[in-house]
């Protein structure tokens, strides 16, 4: 469909580009680096918000828009009339304030997905209602021990977050601090990737999702780093490159590796571990983000950025429904690898090594409750007519029920059980855990998480501590319509 440009061509707009832009522009694109790709246009270049003298300030409006991508036009939803939407970044301690007009024709909120800040009042408040021609301030201070790392925002308007996930709702929030302060990491080049999927009609209008999203989840054959297909990353010989990733897919799980080069694994949702782990691929559920550093230890060439197929059911009860193909209507690209990005070789430098020691992470305390939460789905009634809805410990959700209660400061162990068919990557809002166990296997290196993806059939335990902020809050899938269809529960965390 998008036919992509040869990488010679893509040079020479890089070239062209570079010559005719401002020092302004010239150090947002240090930032940025592929910025100048082939399906670039003036729409999805995404701004970048930093905070000064300790706030963070910005207007942000939810608005349809028409976006270029390569010879098409598509409709889409977009913060700001970008997509992805701006890339906020502030700093431990920083106040934010953003004040947000919904110019939807539905209702939608904000979720600052993975910041640890109160889930009341203005902050991630996800049971705020925003009406269309609406507005709200978010306002809230970042704690002065917040990790570094790389967090995003979408909507989370219950029954809609999928539908406007898809359509292009969603942005970058950094937190900058001490994994930066690394010198091999402050040495490395850096460069975000929002990967996003998207489906397309002829006329550039996103299709109705159909009868087959009801299970897997709405899933598109396009994929998009930061908004381009394809676009170009580079690379200096002997350098590193810190690729900071996120899957803003509603429901496609990616599995990523990089021809020729393997992947040095810094940080998870959460911020960093404690040393740099070698992956030869990558598997990202959806919501999670990864950092990782590449060495430059080719001369020259190109390498791709590749999307193998993955099947996110396996698990001890085999591919279950997903493994039928057609039937349940998979992603039409389940058994193609895709490349999502290229790497290539510009300049060199004196050889950067790989950091040693990033930051410890603290073991948890030992738990005082260990809890049980079950993810299946049914038949349901509703909905329309009835469909298939996802139920935790048996029930749909329901905003008049508190699900669970926590105490203040408590250490919990969840452990998350799914007895149904299709995996699902289990995220809890405004405090992150610790994977424990699957099935009662040790994990192999402690990490800061916010989502976790369960197979059919697996058994994962992890640690939480309900750190500094009172209040309702949620729990739920990450594959979005599974969450819009009743996987989701109300938690809350009390003072005592
Ligand atoms: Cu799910």
């Amino acid at each position: 469909m998008f036919k992509s440009m040869g990488s010679i061509k893509r040079r020479d707009f890089l070239n062209l580009s570079l010559g005719t832009t401002t020092a302004a522009l010239l150090s947002q694109c240090s930032r940025v680096s592929f910025r100048l790709a082939e399906s670039s246009s003036a729409a999805n270049q995404a701004q970048l918000y930093s905070s000064e003298g300790g706030l963070l300030s910005l207007d942000l409006e939810a608005v349809a828009q028409q976006i270029k991508l390569g010879s098409r036009t598509a409709h889409l939803l977009t913060y700001n009339g970008q997509m992805p939407g701006p890339q906020l970044e502030a700093r431990p301690g920083d106040t934010v304030q953003i004040r947000f007009t919904n110019r939807l024709n539905q209702p939608t909120n904000l979720h600052f997905h993975g910041l640890h800040i109160p889930p009341t009042g203005t902050g991630d408040n996800v049971f705020l209602k925003i009406s269309p021609g609406e507005s709200h301030t978010y306002e809230f201070q970042l704690p002065k021990n917040h990790p570094a790392g790389t967090f995003w925002y979408h909507p989370h308007y219950h029954g809609l977050v999928a539908e406007q996930l898809f359509a292009g709702l969603a942005g970058l929030f950094v937190v900058r601090g001490e994994l930066d302060n690394i010198p091999e990491i402050k040495a490395a080049q850096e460069t975000f990737l929002v990967l996003k999927d998207l489906a397309l009609d002829r006329r550039g209008n996103i299709p109705h999702p159909g009868h087959a999203a009801q299970m897997t989840g709405r899933m598109g054959d396009l994929l998009l780093a930061s908004g381009y297909i394809n676009p170009e990353m580079t690379i200096a010989q002997g350098g590193l490159l810190r690729l900071r990733l996120l899957n803003a897919c509603p429901s496609r799980f990616l599995n990523l590796s990089l021809e020729d080069h393997p992947l040095y694994l810094i940080a998870t949702d959460g911020g960093a571990i404690a040393t740099p782990v070698e992956l030869s691929h990558l598997v990202l559920a959806p919501g999670e983000r990864a950092e990782v550093l590449i060495r430059g230890t080719q001369t020259s060439g190109q390498y791709r950025l590749l999307n193998r197929p993955f099947n996110p059911a396996q698990g001890m009860m085999g591919g279950g429904m997903m493994g039928r193909g057609g039937m349940m209507g998979g992603p039409p690209n389940r058994n193609r690898t895709e490349t999502v990005a290229t790497l290539t070789y510009s300049g060199t430098v004196a050889e950067i090594p790989l950091p040693s020691q990033l930051l410890p992470v603290e073991p948890l305390l030992e738990p005082q409750i260990v809890r049980q939460f079950t993810l299946n789905h049914g038949m349901g009634m509703g909905m329309g007519g009835g469909g298939m809805v996802f139920l935790i410990n048996g029930q749909a959700f329901d905003h008049h029920r508190i699900d669970t209660q926590v105490a203040l400061n408590a250490v919990e162990d969840w452990e998350i059980i799914n007895t149904g068919t299709m995996a699902h990557p289990f995220h809890v809002h405004v405090n992150t855990f610790q994977v424990i166990s699957r099935n009662g296997q040790p994990v192999p290196y402690a990490a800061w998480k916010d989502v976790v993806s369960v197979s059919p059939g697996e058994r994962v335990r992890i640690r939480m501590a309900f750190q500094d902020y009172p209040g309702k809050t949620v729990y739920h899938c990450h594959v979005l319509d599974h969450e819009d269809r009743g996987m989701m529960g109300i938690l809350d965390i009390q003072s005592v």
